[in-house]
């Protein structure tokens, strides 16, 4: 069977083929410069990483494969940035995202807020290995709807925590909802720690996003 222009696109990014990946999103998106068409593009994107991951996991590839995968990617959400952009269009809401305490995973936090931010919210991005203080003085400066933290490892699991019970002290958690995210969470780790929301899958992630400020 052929293969779609979105596989090829996630498949390029699978095998660490940059000129490939460029290429074929350049073609993509000259042909049909859309918003849709650039947020199905980030949405290959993300399956791209998840076979970057499986590699990593069989031991096909190595850290510096992993380096080398998110600076591609970097590159194909830089040429898909200006598409993905709702300048003009009034913001739908404010979400401050930022990676779990001690946790320095952040290609899947970028992927969500690329995708936030193409469905419409203004987003704050704190980094990576957020002090949960940070997350709370974020959420007062710009009066957030919602926070988002992404974790990885396990030991997010327990610093999301942190942050939602920084958010208490401030006397400010009940003024948003809070949407944890990344491979490891689940429902437990969601009712545990005293968030809104789970996602282990970006899209999924906005709509939620979506509901909430509609
Ligand atoms: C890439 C990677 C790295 C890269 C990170 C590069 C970067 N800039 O992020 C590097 C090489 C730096 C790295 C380092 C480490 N890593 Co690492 N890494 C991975 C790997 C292979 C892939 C993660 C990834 O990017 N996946 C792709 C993205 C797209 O998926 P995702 O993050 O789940 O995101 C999706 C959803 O979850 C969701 N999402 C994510 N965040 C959010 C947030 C919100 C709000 C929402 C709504 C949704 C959402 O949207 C995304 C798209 O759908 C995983 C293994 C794996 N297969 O998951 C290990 C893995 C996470 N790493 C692991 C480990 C142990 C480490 C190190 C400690 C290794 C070491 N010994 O040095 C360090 C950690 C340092 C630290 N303090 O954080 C372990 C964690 C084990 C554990 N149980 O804790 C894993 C599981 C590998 C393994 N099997 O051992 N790693």
């Amino acid at each position: 069977m052929m293969e779609n222009k979105f596989e090829l696109i996630a498949n390029a990014l699978g095998e660490l083929d940059e000129e490939q990946f460029m290429e074929e999103l350049n073609a993509l998106i000259k042909a049909d410069p859309t918003e849709d068409t650039a947020n199905e593009a980030v949405k290959a994107c993300a399956k791209g990483m998840e076979i970057v991951g499986n590699y990593f996991e069989e031991e096909e590839y190595f850290v510096g494969d992993l380096i080398f995968a998110a600076d591609i990617l970097t590159n194909g959400f830089d040429l898909l940035a200006p598409y993905l952009a709702t300048d003009g269009g009034d913001k739908i809401g404010k979400i401050v995202l930022g990676s779990a305490p001690g946790d320095l995973h952040d290609i899947g936090k970028n992927i969500f807020m690329k995708m936030a931010e193409a469905a419409g919210f203004e987003v704050f991005d704190l980094g990576v290995d957020v002090a949960p203080e940070k997350f709370v003085e974020k959420v007062k400066e710009v009066n957030a709807d919602i926070v988002g933290i992404s974790g990885l490892l396990t030991l997010s699991l327990d610093t999301m925590g942190d942050v939602i019970n920084a958010l208490k002290e401030a006397g400010i958690r009940d003024n948003v909802k809070v949407m944890i995210g990344g491979n490891p969470v689940t429902e437990a780790v969601m009712l545990r720690v005293g968030a809104d929301a789970y996602s282990t899958n970006a899209s999924t992630g906005v709509k939620q996003c979506k509901e909430w400020v509609m």
